[in-house]
């Protein structure tokens, strides 16, 4: 993607591709508006340039504008009524002239709109260049462009008060504090280098220990805060595991809520991995459902249980759900087995119909650990609470998760931050060691620079162009 240029004037159609009540094309750059006055015309009969800012206006979208305007059905030229927002530079998304038509939703009109605006000159956007071009025009920074793809993708309250959060400019403010202190350290070390003599009262080699400590705790408590800024950003891979008809099915329903899988008596019900999102305790849980693992000549459950064995090891987080009806049984040995190693949840379903004692009692034996129990019936839906608070416990296990909302959510964040990290490191041994204070002020450049790739500054075209191929088009 990085060979367009930004004289191009580009267009999209912004929103989801399938029927509803609208749907938008957009445009931006330079031709924006002499192009909506080709194929726009107004009922009041003024050209869309001949309006004001963020003004919005009702019409048709004409293939031969000098035609007759008011629609009927012989007239043929008219592909769409429509209205015409005109946003004039630079108060807009892009910081460009932005033109936006709200045709009717579903394909066909939109896309006869979209083709009659690049026959006018407009070049089809790539993924993300709307946000591209507000980067690029200055309008936000790096973190902010990400956090616009944020608040699209995001499936949990928690990470959509953090994206807009850092929308809002709250990570980028930290940044540039972290930046002017290192700068600041620069400044004087560079300072002592270039004159020696001149009685300037510059920071002492214990000063600027302090000071870089001080930073170094910053980035850490940062990097840090990635471990439950992924959970929030990304969710966690969960899957549901067990013997054939413990109750897998159910608990995936339950999770759900909704009746998203075949359950019945018969074990051997699920065949396939079944993969869906859940919110569960605030968390974006992917909950996989799979087949039930046990000793089988089926050759179609046979599959199934290798698949099963693949999402396990796969998963973040198994739930393992044990039939307090049957009790503990080979079976289930066989699972502790092959989940030993990963981060369990035992369940004990069913407990309507037995004590869920003996089942707990041998599981806790097989697995060695002490690991989380709960005890459930998703027939009579007791206990369920029970579990919700299980399973966010277990995400949230050993991790700094305060509610604290400046965090680092992005794994480019984070290792820019780390590199940062690194270069403080390499300064306050070079201090420790006596070097001079030129070599000290090489490394604090590179930490400055790090930074600098979060928010954009520094930051090579290739990485950029990685960033802004995840958005969609039309953003
Ligand atoms: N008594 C009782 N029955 C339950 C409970 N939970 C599920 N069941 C029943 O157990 C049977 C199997 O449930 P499923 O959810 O299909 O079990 P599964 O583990 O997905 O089974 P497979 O897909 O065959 O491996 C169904 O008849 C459910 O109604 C419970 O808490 N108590
Ligand atoms: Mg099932």
């Amino acid at each position: 993607m990085l060979r367009i240029s930004l004289d191009d004037t580009i267009a999209a159609i912004a929103t989801p591709i399938g029927e509803g009540g609208i749907g938008i094309v957009r445009l931006s750059g330079k031709q924006a508006l002499s192009i909506a006055d080709e194929i726009f015309a107004s009922k009041d009969g003024k050209k869309a340039s001949g309006h004001g800012t963020h003004t919005t206006h009702y019409g048709w979208i004409m293939k031969d504008t000098a035609e007759p305007r008011e629609p009927s059905t012989e007239n043929r030229n008219i592909i769409d009524e429509v209205i015409l927002t005109v946003m004039r530079a630079p108060k807009t998304y892009t910081k460009e002239d932005v033109v936006e038509i709200n045709c009717h939703g579903g394909i066909v009109p939109l896309k006869k709109v979209l083709e009659m605006v690049l026959s006018c000159g407009a070049r089809l956007a790539e993924p993300g260049e709307f946000t591209k071009r507000a980067f690029l025009n200055g309008r936000i920074d790096l973190i902010q462009a990400e956090a616009v793809l944020d608040v699209v993708k995001t499936k949990t309250r928690k990470g959509l008060d953090i994206a807009l959060l850092q929308l809002e400019g709250n990570l980028s403010k930290s940044i540039a504090d972290l930046k002017n202190k290192l700068m600041d350290i620069k400044v004087h070390l560079e300072a002592t280098v270039d004159f020696p003599d001149e009685g300037l009262s510059l920071y002492s080699a214990k000063e600027t220990f302090v000071k870089l400590n001080a930073i170094k705790a910053d980035l850490e408590g940062f990097i840090k805060s990635f471990d439950s800024g992924r959970i929030i950003r990304e969710g966690i891979s969960s899957v549901i595991c067990g013997k054939p008809n413990a109750g897998k099915s159910s608990l995936m329903n339950e999770l759900l809520n909704e009746e998203r899988v075949i359950v019945t008596p018969i074990p051997g019900t699920t065949r396939d991995a079944i993969c869906e999102y859940a919110n569960v305790g605030g968390i974006s849980l992917n909950i996989v459902d799979t087949a039930g693992i046990t000793e089988t000549k089926d050759p179609v459950e046979k599959e199934g249980v290798i698949r099963s064995r693949l999402w396990i090891d796969k998963s973040d987080l198994v739930l393992f759900v044990m039939d307090a009806g049957t009790g503990f049984t080979d079976e289930d040995k066989h699972i502790c087995d092959v989940i030993k190693q990963k981060e369990v949840i035992c369940i004990v379903n069913k407990i309507d119909l037995n004590n869920p004692l003996a089942c707990r009692e041998e599981a806790r034996k097989h697995f060695g650990k002490d690991i989380p129990f709960v005890e459930i019936s998703l027939l009579k839906k007791m206990n369920l609470d029970i579990l919700i608070k299980a399973i966010t416990d277990a995400v949230w296990k050993g991790k700094a998760f305060a509610n604290d909302y400046n965090i680092l959510t992005n794994a480019r964040h984070k290792d820019s931050f780390s590199r940062t990290l690194d270069f403080v490191n390499e300064a306050i041994l070079s201090l420790n060691k006596g070097q001079s204070e030129d070599i000290i002020a090489i490394s604090i450049n590179e930490a400055i620079l790090s930074l600098g790739e979060v928010t954009g500054e520094s930051i090579s075209q290739e990485a950029l162009n990685r960033i802004f191929e995840q958005f969609c088009v039309g953003k």
